[in-house]
């Protein structure tokens, strides 16, 4: 843990109490200098932390920390929680993992390489988002990772709608939308093996902007938070959430009933959007029709070679973009 983070979890842990610098610079084995300049960055990163003469530094109200206490305490599914400050992608350090009964979850703060789909970046600052990668050992088919990118995006609107009382709609295939701003992403990844053609593992990473945080201009245009109160939720009590609402659609979603869901709640059905290639900036109008009971969303072309035609799109080559 970082001296900023150290003591962000003693004044947390005092929350409403005044820490003397001496007292935090013994408790964590620093120097005063250091304590000082530790509570200066957290200011900065937004935390209510006061200093008087003579008292010290005290965090006016709980910091929203992300920890394996936090996050374990609710749980009502076994796994096993690997929850860290920074990262380079919650993906990367999944695959590295071995799950077996139990999902393996990788948790961090931010990420420093965080991924979308088709090469695309993930933009994760510290302290507003919640960065998380799923590792399951599946029991079915690699042909069903579409539905599994489904059944996150239904677990993270029920996990959403509990902790923070909002209602965030689905932008096929794997987006989370919340008054016309992306929210959520969520990216899933499969390593096989060579031998058997089966899954090894399956990891579904979860992008989520809780509060505001400092994006770059280009993702800014696009991103938004969940709510601009940081004290609206606990980002570990939507962790928990999330964890306990996928692992449990999991366990049935190949009976495809959380389909009727993922279709009321997909902002896009009856509307016309662009389906665009990689690269493509200006894409193919088209009207969203329905989603099959395979995941594709059928579409009718409003224009190309493919005019008047209906047709089903699968991810992975396109992605589409409400006109
Ligand atoms: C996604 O891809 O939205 C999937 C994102 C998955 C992120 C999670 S975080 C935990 C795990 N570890 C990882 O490394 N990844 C996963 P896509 O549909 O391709 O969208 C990417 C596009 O979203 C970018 O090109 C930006 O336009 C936009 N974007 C980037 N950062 C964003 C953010 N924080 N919030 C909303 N939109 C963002």
């Amino acid at each position: 843990m970082s001296t900023k983070s150290q003591l962000l979890a003693l004044l947390s842990e005092n929350t409403g109490k005044y820490i003397s610098g001496q007292k935090a610079a013994d408790m964590l084995n620093i120097s005063r200098a250091a304590v000082n300049k530790a509570a200066s960055a957290l200011r900065k990163d937004g935390y209510a932390i006061y200093s008087r003469t003579g008292l010290g530094y005290s965090l006016r109200e709980k910091a929203d920390l992300l920890t394996e206490a936090s996050i374990s305490a609710g749980l009502c599914v076994p796994c096993r929680l690997h929850v860290f400050e920074s990262v380079t992608s919650t993906n990367d350090l999944a695959k590295d993992l071995t799950p077996e009964d139990s999902a393996e979850i990788v948790i961090a703060d931010s990420q420093t390489r965080g991924r979308g789909r088709l090469g695309r970046s993930f933009s994760s600052p510290s302290g507003t988002g919640l960065y998380m990668s799923v590792c399951i050992k599946p029991d079915f088919d690699l042909n069903k990772s579409l539905f599994v990118t489904m059944a996150a995006a239904v677990a993270v609107c029920r996990a959403i709608e509990k902790t923070a009382g909002k209602r965030p709609r689905i932008k096929w295939v794997n987006d989370l939308f919340l008054e016309g701003r992306k929210i959520c992403g969520i990216l899933t990844e499969a390593q096989t093996s060579f031998e058997s053609g089966q899954i090894d593992k399956l990891i579904i990473g979860i992008g989520v902007n809780c509060f505001p945080g400092s994006f770059p201009e280009d993702v800014s245009e696009i991103a938004g938070p969940i709510s601009d109160d940081p004290m609206a939720f606990s980002r570990s009590a939507l962790a928990t959430e999330i964890i306990n609402e996928l692992m449990t659609l999991l366990q049935s979603f190949t009976d495809r009933k959380f389909l009727t869901e993922y279709r009321r709640t997909c902002f896009i059905l009856g509307k016309n959007i662009r389906i665009c290639n990689i690269g493509d900036g200006r894409g193919i109008l088209a009207r969203a029709i329905d989603i099959d009971r395979d995941g594709g969303l059928v579409v009718e072309y409003m224009e190309g070679p493919h005019m008047r035609e209906i047709k089903t799109i699968t991810t992975g080559e396109v992605s589409v973009r409400p006109e």
